[in-house]
């Protein structure tokens, strides 16, 4: 079989967030398996420079899309080149945290940017490719949640609830879709390295140090071979949830504050 043909036969996939972390390490693991790939994000360089660099193993399709955007997400989806349109593998990965001090100190305007890109975001994307998704034999749509879905921790309030609207929103998809070919997965990372955590501190590179340093983070390599393994088992397994930590972390008692 040609390297072409090969190619062909592999669906095509869509990656939102893929000018950093998980999703550029994703888009760098399916393309060097030869899926055809459409990469979106805000930032057009990062997505111009990706798409140069991983032309060299398969065909890239790239778009700036702000996942918040809901006419926008429409009108990408509706104006895909035909031979991207048939998008069987979405992963929806766009999102950030801001902030990690107590609810009460925390920027409304941070918890809506929180809410609008983790939740409405996610929402707007999903909704847009799901006829597509739907018409394929088989279909996968992988949500990037979090452990701050399953698990309190201070500072996480919005950010752990949009999370656990993400785990939630993957299981209710799963009932939709139960004995479809679109299987849905909820992809629950814990501390992994990345620029989540400086978008998360506001740049303060200090901060981002003493989160990960001697921490053996988990790497966004580690998350892009979990989310290619989820995508290639075969069509009758349906991954639900998956929850990774680092071998590092682990929970803490739950705390008792004595008078
Ligand atoms: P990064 O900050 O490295 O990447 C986030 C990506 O999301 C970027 O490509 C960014 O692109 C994109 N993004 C953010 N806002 C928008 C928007 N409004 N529209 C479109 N794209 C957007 O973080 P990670 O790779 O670590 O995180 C990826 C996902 O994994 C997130 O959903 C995060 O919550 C989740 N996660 C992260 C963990 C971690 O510890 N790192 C652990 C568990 C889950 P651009 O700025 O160009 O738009
Ligand atoms: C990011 C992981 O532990 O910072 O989703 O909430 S954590």
């Amino acid at each position: 079989m040609t390297e072409q043909s090969q190619a062909q036969q592999h669906p095509v996939v869509l990656i939102t967030g893929a000018t950093s972390g998980f999703g550029l390490a994703t888009a760098k693991k399916f393309a060097q398996h030869g899926y055809p790939l459409i990469i979106t994000g805000r930032r057009e360089e990062r997505l111009q420079a990706l798409s140069a660099e991983l032309s060299e193993f398969t065909e890239v399709f790239y778009s700036v899309l702000d996942v918040r955007d809901s006419e926008a997400v429409i009108g990408f989806v509706e104006q895909l080149p035909e031979r991207f349109k048939q998008v069987g593998i979405l992963v929806n990965n766009a999102g950030l945290a801001l902030g990690a001090e107590p609810a009460d100190k925390a920027a409304l305007s941070d918890w809506h940017t929180m809410i609008d890109t983790n939740v409405t975001g996610l929402v707007n994307v999903t909704h847009s490719l799901l006829p597509i998704l739907r018409a394929q034999a088989s279909a996968s749509i992988i949500n990037l949640a979090s452990i701050a879905a399953n698990w309190a921790y201070p500072g996480s309030h919005v950010y752990g609830a949009s999370k656990a609207f993400v785990a939630q929103f993957s299981r209710n998809l799963r009932s939709d879709f139960a004995g479809t070919g679109v299987r849905v997965t909820s992809l629950e990372p814990g501390l992994a390295e990345s620029e989540f955590s400086l978008v998360r501190f506001k740049g303060d590179q200090e901060k981002y140090d003493q989160i990960y340093k001697g921490a053996s983070a988990i790497q966004p390599e580690d998350i892009a071979n979990i989310i290619f393994w989820i995508a290639e088992q075969p069509a009758h397994i349906n991954i639900n949830s998956l929850e990774v930590m680092p071998t590092s972390q682990a929970w803490d008692n739950f705390k008792i504050i004595k008078q």
